[in-house]
């Protein structure tokens, strides 16, 4: 792998342990203000920010080379209402997708065809997380972010659980 792409991987490891960061600072905010199915929803999204590290980190690794883990900058902690959150979360999906195309770009300018076909997964991936967050946006926005609704959909996201995504 040329250092330019290592390099590259190094800098996405820390853009994914920072969205877990970002995303575990999401549940301690709906944990705050009693939505604890929207908490519990963000407490899995942390969790599969930080498996998606590790993907990076055990390719890196699986090719030769060296990790190298950075400072993680401290998250936002406090949003104005969880419209403003999840508002925040499709925001800082679309900014991931936007990493991932241009490791893509690099990849295909290193002819580093091994890492373009991992990247795959990731651009896959990028598409259902930024479906996902919109889905979620549009729900909220339709309660105004308030009301039974809010409520209800709070009931909802309790269900969701973290799947590991090797077992996917
Ligand atoms: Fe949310 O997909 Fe990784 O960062």
């Amino acid at each position: 792998m040329t250092d330019r792409m290592l390099n590259a991987l190094n800098e996405q490891i820390n853009e994914e342990m920072f969205s877990s960061y970002l995303y575990l600072s999401m549940s301690a905010y709906f944990e705050d203000i009693n939505l604890n199915g929207f908490a519990n929803w963000m407490r899995v999204q942390a969790q599969e920010e930080l498996a998606h590290a590790m993907k990076f980190f055990d390719f890196i690794n699986e090719r030769g080379g060296r990790v190298h883990l950075k400072t993680i900058a401290d998250p936002k902690q406090e949003w104005a209402s969880p419209i403003e959150a999840v508002e925040e979360t499709l925001e800082h999906e679309k900014h991931i997708s936007g990493c991932i195309n241009n490791l893509v770009n690099i990849a295909i300018e290193e002819k580093d065809h091994a890492t373009n076909n991992f990247l795959q997964w990731f651009i896959s991936e990028q598409v259902e997380e930024e479906a996902s967050a919109d889905e979620l946006l549009q729900q909220v926005k339709m309660t105004e972010g308030k009301g039974a609704g809010l409520f209800m959909i709070d009931k909802d996201l309790k269900g969701r659980t973290f799947v590991p995504p090797t077992a996917e």
